[in-house]
């Protein structure tokens, strides 16, 4: 446990609270995939890429004006999660998924760890970035694309489409677009019915995710929020545990096996 009484008094609240809840859910953004070794939004991408805003570059009008720079961007970031392992925060709330079957985690990032460490129930509201689509969704919305057999000139930026030639894009929502229809309304249901809502490394700057622990706030859950700094969801927090996902996140279920 922290070394802070406060904290230490926090943690132990935030595991009585999810012991004793009926049915919790957790909203992630980039933090918690941090300790994985994958940068956030808010970080400076390194090198080449550290001139670069990634709001600017997620967006399909920056992609229709420069496949190559937003493709090659997306393969750098491809690459550092391909190499990512989920990490203790990860792998705690699988755990807690196991011990409280009705949790769903909703989580903002691209990635698939959470999946990696075991988690089943898992909402993607912006997509895969492991996954590729047709730019025009030509056989269907989405038309995924598995371009490991299409032979095309790398350098020359996306592959084409196998049915109709144009564009392959990685199946992110980008800014501008909207959310899946089916993962936010889902999203939305699970925020308007949960009785606790875990809130974990996001800057609660992006909509209409950032709306989620407003939802649950208005249907009187409790919300937990685990992040380092200070974000617009911390006015909604009844518990902050002040700190990095992979350290609070096990000390909470270590609470929790303790009072079994
Ligand atoms: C929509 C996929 C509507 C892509 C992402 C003006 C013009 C256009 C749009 C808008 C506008 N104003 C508002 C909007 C809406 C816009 C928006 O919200 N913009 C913001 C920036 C103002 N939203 C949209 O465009 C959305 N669509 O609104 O559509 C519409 C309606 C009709 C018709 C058309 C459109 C789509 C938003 C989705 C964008 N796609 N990702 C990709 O990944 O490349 S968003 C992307 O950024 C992430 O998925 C994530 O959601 C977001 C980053 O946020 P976080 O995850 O919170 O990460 P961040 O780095 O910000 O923060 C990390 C946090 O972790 C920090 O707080 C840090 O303290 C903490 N942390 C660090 N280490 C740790 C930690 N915490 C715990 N442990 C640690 N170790
Ligand atoms: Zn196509």
């Amino acid at each position: 446990m922290s070394q802070i009484p406060e904290l230490n008094n926090a943690i132990r609240l935030a595991a009585h609270l999810i012991k004793n809840s009926q049915h919790i859910v957790v909203l992630t953004g980039a933090g918690v995939s941090k300790e994985s070794g994958v940068p956030t939004f808010r970080d400076t991408m390194d090198g080449l890429w550290a001139k670069y805003d990634p709001q600017q570059l997620a967006t399909p009008q920056a992609f229709q004006a420069n496949p190559k720079l937003v493709w090659d961007w997306y393969e750098f970031r491809r690459e550092i999660v391909r190499k990512a392992q989920p990490n203790p925060g990860h792998f705690a709330l699988a755990e807690l998924e196991k011990r409280f079957p009705s949790l769903e985690v909703i989580t903002q990032n691209v990635d698939d760890l959470h999946e990696q460490a075991g988690s089943k129930n898992v909402i993607h509201l912006h997509g895969s970035i492991a996954q590729s689509k047709c730019f025009y969704n030509c056989q269907g919305n989405p038309t995924l694309i598995d371009f490991s057999r299409i032979d095309w000139d790398k350098t020359s930026g996306p592959p084409p489409c196998p049915h109709c030639g144009r564009w392959v894009r990685p199946n992110v929502v980008w800014f501008g677009e909207i959310l899946p229809k089916a993962q936010l309304e889902a999203a939305s249901q699970a925020s308007s019915t949960c009785d606790v809502m875990i809130v974990v490394g996001t800057s609660g700057l992006v909509s209409p995710a950032a709306q989620l622990p407003d939802i649950a706030k208005h249907a009187r859950a409790t919300i937990i929020e685990v992040n380092p700094d200070i974000t617009p969801i911390t006015r909604l927090a009844d518990i902050k545990l002040e700190g990095a996902s992979g350290v609070m996140l096990p000390q909470v279920l270590e609470v929790l096996s303790n009072e079994r």
